[in-house]
């Protein structure tokens, strides 16, 4: 649930970018550091959470455009999880109070069992936490699209979005760039729009 500073008049937003190991969530969070767009002082590091090769990283942000709900102006709190099996623990904490989900799925064929498995493990660890996906605002990103063995969306469509609502996917070359911004400023309208319309998120 989205958190209310009263000391600053924000409102925090938590999104955590999840999938398979290697499929490009750091990197997604590394273009959104290096490109958007804040003014002085409204931009965190990048931080480093955990101790290992395949790490979880955050950081937050206030559009330079800030978006207001209800007299708070919007940060936007952002999280990759580990995605090697071993640290499932390490994604259950991360899920903790999230609000928004990206989800990195590899585009290429032979990463399909992979993808499969690690959007089962959302499904999973979210129901662990007592939530359900379906309550969760979420986006798909399918993700280099510039490999010769990228599955076709279609394809991608039918084994990761085939439930009964459709969610919005974007197509993504994360390393260049391509789609890292689409599949964002998606998932923040979809955010923004579930509190604007469903009233005052939990103050703490
Ligand atoms: N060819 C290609 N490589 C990518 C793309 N996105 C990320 N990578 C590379 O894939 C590897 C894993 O990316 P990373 O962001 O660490 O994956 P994570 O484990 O999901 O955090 C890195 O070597 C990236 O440079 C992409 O769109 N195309
Ligand atoms: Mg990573």
């Amino acid at each position: 649930m989205a958190i209310i500073n009263q000391a600053t008049k924000e409102l925090q937003v938590k999104i955590v970018y999840y999938g398979p190991a290697m499929g490009g969530k750091t990197t997604n969070l590394v273009q959104v550091h290096d490109h958007v767009q804040t003014t002085a002082g409204n931009k965190g590091k990048l931080v480093s959470l955990a101790t290992s090769s395949d790490r979880t990283l955050f950081f937050d942000f206030l559009p330079i455009e800030a978006m207001t709900i209800k007299g708070f102006k919007t940060k936007f709190q952002l999280y990759t999880v580990p995605g090697q099996v071993i640290y499932n623990t390490t994604r259950q904490l991360v899920l903790r109070g999230v609000d928004g989900i990206v989800f990195v799925a590899d585009s290429q064929y032979e990463k399909m069992p992979e993808n499969v498995e690690s959007f089962q493990n959302l499904v999973d660890n979210l129901n662990s936490l007592k939530l359900n996906l379906m309550d969760i605002p979420y986006v798909l990103q399918y993700n280099k699209r510039d490999l010769p063995n990228a599955a076709p969306t279609e394809y991608l469509d039918y084994l990761l979005n085939n439930r009964e609502v459709q969610v919005p996917s974007f197509s993504a070359t994360a390393h260049k760039c391509e789609g890292v911004f689409e599949t964002l400023n998606m998932i923040t309208r979809m955010l923004l729009q579930k509190y604007l319309t469903q009233g005052t998120p939990q103050a703490l």
